[in-house]
């Protein structure tokens, strides 16, 4: 596949303004009629009209009514430019979506039809300008047998419906708002609803609906709230009303992602959509509550304002992601919960984002080049660009960046624009900001991969009562581009007194009251703070809820992680400050005789946590929990998976061990009695019971004690949901336990026909904590269980991702066993779904920071999928990438 350049970007030749589509639809054969308004831009030269086509079986095409000439030509079909400026475009074609394996464009799932068209997928149903800066109206005619399809979606507003002759029934959809062909989408399928007419502040009523299977109809109910909590959040947080008669939701099983924001019919994968406390956990219910909000945010930004062209994909997606974060924060109620929130979107950025940008595929927020661009959905885009966009909030502030974003929506609203144009509308409204003044600066943010060190050194000056902070930075070369320059790194922090007290914040030179809280920012390689009127020897606590994107070195020992863990004013600090003595350990005992040795000041400090009577129970899970084996793999290298997994589950022995009463005492304590409801009280005492049972467990499995692990399996038997059968479930697993298998018996009987249930008995199993590869031998069986297929996405990830994207020490073992099957499930995949497939190739981007033998059997690999003469396009790009 060619490779595709920012620089090489053109504004249209042509663009559409008005598409009317017409399906008659059969999951054999769908017969697609568009009609077309064209207009070419008379200030470019005349050129052939280009369409993008791919998949189709083309029958006719006319212009203005008459048959034209047309070629094929590199997968496009083309035109020559014909004598009008605007003309009518009208194209006959057919399509097979139940052929179409890759699930994007019309598939089939199940017995219904959907669409999938983010990025490209629209040109795999008719030809069309496929770019998002080609935006249209549509008017959608359905038709369909009404038995098999009784219900006939697309976007916008229903605006007639009907029967026909043989069985058949027909809808028209209207969408009156100008949009790119991303974001069409229909449905035809036999399904349910629940609905609910809202009315917005202004007067204005919606009708909000949300459609199931038959039979899920009881696990809507949280999606519907979290759909209602999205639509009031958005008014009230940043002015931006619902702006459509009728929302739609609909839950498919076959989905390559989590959901699209389709407009005014977003498709989701029914994990985000499903739910009852018998069926999902406490996460599940969080993670529905996070999409739905994302997905509806787009409707302001990424739908009214959309990317000029795909490099720009940030602009919708990291802005997305920022507003949904800032939702299940707000949503979340107290300060220490909207914490806990920040923690856990930080881990995920470090597991997943930090990991990608030291790998092959790293690049920047705004990339350059690619192949293709279902690559390039990846948590740089993503998780990255939101903290970029929090990088702007932290400068301007709330309130100015409330300004900006109502700035940016004065000037771009139904317009396809860049990042450029974001950042300088948060820059305009805000002249005064370091953000306006150090625009070209930051903007590095957007063109620069890599994740920056900012290392810090504190030096206390006790005659003249000085603290002075050294911030210096740099970021490592990543592929295509050695040579970084500074950026710019806002660093909230604080200084804390050895008592703990915080300590007032003066720095040299500047007048005005201290607080004890404050932003640094870093613009050159190196700087100093000077603070002045410290009269005793402090710890910085620095990168308060972790306002840049960046590893920090502080260089600070255990003593003073110790007053931070203890006393620190911020919430993720503490947490943060326990997660770096733990990797002090790990990273010892990697290095050296294989296990660690935790000491008394260590494990005080962790009992004190436990018991702790202030803290939430939901913080202190996070605390008391090491980060993932694939994050230390960042911090400990070069990477020996096997040994990283021994030190944690010598840590873990140790833990288990010498707090067993105190696990004991707060399994007890954190029983939750009230009836089940999904919110941050609650499952903040699921999740701390959860790890003290794992706990218990693991340390009567060690000792052949059998009461912990018989409580476990009865609460297997017994939970009254899903988060307390699943924590007592992976604690017998995890723990290779006795009782884990009939167990698993007992969960999978109980999970009958709900296919999110039944994933969540293959997941347990293939990410389980590995023991004498028993875990990788079970995944191999696994792959052949009847329940067990590669077509539907969720199933094949909850087996493979798993195993080569979250269980380190399972994949990556001496025999390489791990890497052939990977090398051979990533080809087998790739016949069918190659979306799929490429994201399960990514789990060897990292190979080079591999230690022997690892590396070289990592490479052999990837050398022998690269061969394979049949590749896609999404694959080839990876493994390329990968062997450069
Ligand atoms: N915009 C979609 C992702 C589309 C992925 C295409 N391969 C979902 C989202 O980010 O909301
Ligand atoms: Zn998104």
């Amino acid at each position: 596949a060619p490779l595709i350049r920012r620089e090489d970007y053109t504004a249209p030749a042509y663009t559409i303004r008005q598409a009317e589509l017409t399906f008659d639809l059969d999951a054999a054969k769908t017969i697609v009629a568009s009609k077309l308004s064209v207009q070419r831009d008379t200030a470019q030269d005349k050129q052939p009209l280009r369409l993008h086509g791919e998949d189709l079986n083309l029958l006719r095409v006319l212009v203005d009514g008459q048959s034209v000439a047309f070629r094929h030509e590199d997968g496009l079909l083309v035109l020559e430019a014909p004598e009008a400026d605007s003309f009518t475009l009208e194209i006959r074609n057919t399509i097979a979506p139940e052929k179409n394996t890759q699930l994007s464009g019309l598939y089939a799932s199940g017995s219904g039809l959907f669409t999938q068209c983010e990025a490209e997928g629209f040109r795999r149903i008719t030809y069309f300008l496929d770019r998002p800066d080609v935006m249209a109206t549509f008017t959608v005619t359905l038709r369909a047998d009404k038995a098999k399809y009784p219900v006939l979606l697309s976007n916008g507003n229903l605006v007639g419906q009907g029967e026909l002759d043989g069985g058949r029934h027909f809808a028209v959809w209207n969408d009156p708002f100008p949009k790119p062909s991303y974001l069409f989408a229909l449905v035809a399928a036999d399904l349910v609803r629940r609905e609910q007419r809202v009315t917005s502040r202004s007067g204005q009523e919606h009708l909000l609906q949300i459609y199931v299977k038959r039979g899920d109809l009881e696990k809507t109910e949280h999606a519907m709230n979290s759909l209602i909590a999205s639509i009031i959040w958005d008014e009230h947080r940043f002015g931006l009303p619902l702006d459509l008669e009728r929302f739609m939701i609909v839950a498919v099983d076959d989905f390559n992602m989590g959901a699209m924001e389709n407009k005014g019919l977003n498709i989701f994968n029914t994990k985000f959509v499903l739910a009852s406390p018998a069926t999902a956990t406490d996460d599940d219910f969080d993670g529905i509550e996070s999409v739905v909000g994302h997905e509806y945010f787009h409707n302001w930004t990424g739908n009214r304002i959309t990317c000029r062209d795909w490099f720009q994909l940030s602009l919708k997606e990291g802005l997305t992601v920022f507003r949904d974060q800032e939702f299940s924060m707000d949503m979340s109620g107290s300060a220490s919960a909207r914490a806990v929130r920040r923690i856990a979107d930080v881990s995920s950025l470090r597991e997943r984002q930090f990991t990608e940008d030291a790998g092959a595929m790293a690049h920047p927020v705004r990339p350059d080049a690619y192949q293709a661009i279902d690559n390039f959905y990846t948590p740089t885009i993503y998780e990255k660009g939101a903290e970029v966009v929090r990088m702007m909030h932290t400068l301007v502030g709330r309130a100015g960046f409330a300004a900006g974003m109502k700035l940016y929506f004065q000037r771009h609203d139904g317009q396809a624009v860049t990042c450029d144009d974001f950042a300088q509308a948060i820059a305009d409204a805000n002249p005064d900001s370091t953000l306006a003044q150090q625009l070209p600066l930051f903007k590095r943010w957007y063109s620069q991969a890599g994740t920056p060190r900012l290392q810090a050194r504190g030096q206390w000056d006790a005659d003249n009562a000085t603290y002075t902070l050294t911030l210096s930075q740099h970021t490592p070369a990543t592929p295509g581009q050695s040579a970084k320059q500074p950026q710019l790194l806002p660093v909230r922090m604080g200084l804390v007194g050895r008592d703990g007290q915080p300590v007032a914040l003066q720095l040299q030179g500047e007048a005005g009251a201290a607080g004890t809280e404050r932003v640094l920012v870093l613009t050159e390689a190196e700087q100093r703070f000077v603070f002045t009127g410290v009269t005793q020897d402090v710890v910085p606590s620095l990168l308060r809820g972790f306002s840049a994107p960046v590893l920090l070195d502080d260089g600070l020992g255990d003593a003073e992680l110790l007053v931070l863990l203890a006393h620190d004013a911020d919430a993720f600090n503490r947490w943060e400050a326990s997660q770096r003595l733990a990797v002090h350990r790990l990273r010892a005992a990697v290095q050296g005789s294989g296990a660690v040795q935790l000491d008394e000041a260590y494990l005080g400090a962790l009992r004190a946590l436990l018991l702790d009577p202030v803290l939430d129970p939901s913080f202190k899970a996070r605390a008391l929990q090491l980060p993932v084996e694939t994050y230390l793999a960042e911090l400990i290298t070069p990477v020996d998976p096997q040994r990283i997994h021994a030190a944690c589950e010598s840590w873990l022995d140790q833990v288990a061990a010498c707090l067993q009463a105190d696990w004991a005492a707060t399994f007890d304590a954190m029983q939750v009695r009230e009836g089940y409801r999904p919110d941050a009280t609650q499952s903040g005492q699921r999740a701390l019971a959860n790890l003290a049972l794992a706990m218990l467990v693991r340390h009567a499995v060690a000792t052949g004690d059998a009461v912990w692990p018989g409580r476990a399996f009865q609460r297997v038997k017994d939970a009254t949901n899903m988060t307390d059968r699943l924590g007592a479930l992976e604690a017998l697993v995890n723990a290779h336990a006795p009782l884990a298998q009939p167990a698993l018996e007992r969960f999978l009987a109980l999970a009958g026909t709900e296919a999110l249930v039944v994933d969540k008995w293959f997941q347990v199993q293939a990410r389980a904590a590995e023991k004498d590869g028993r875990v990788f031998a079970r995944v191999r069986q696994l792959l052949q269980h009847p329940q067990f297929t590669l077509s539907n996405p969720n199933r094949a990830r909850s087996v493979l991702s798993s195993l080569v994207m979250f269980n380190p020490a399972a994949f990556h073992r001496s025999d390489a066993a791990g890497y052939v099957l990977w090398a051979d499930m990533v080809i087998a995949l790739d016949a069918a779904n190659p979306q799929l497939a490429s994201r399960i190739a990514r789990a060897l981007d990292r190979w080079t920071a591999l230690a022997e033998p690892y590396r070289s059997a990592a490479r052999e690999a990837i050398a022998r999928v690269a061969a394979s003469t049949r590749l896609s396009g999404d694959v080839r790009e990876i493994v390329t990438r990968a062997l450069d």
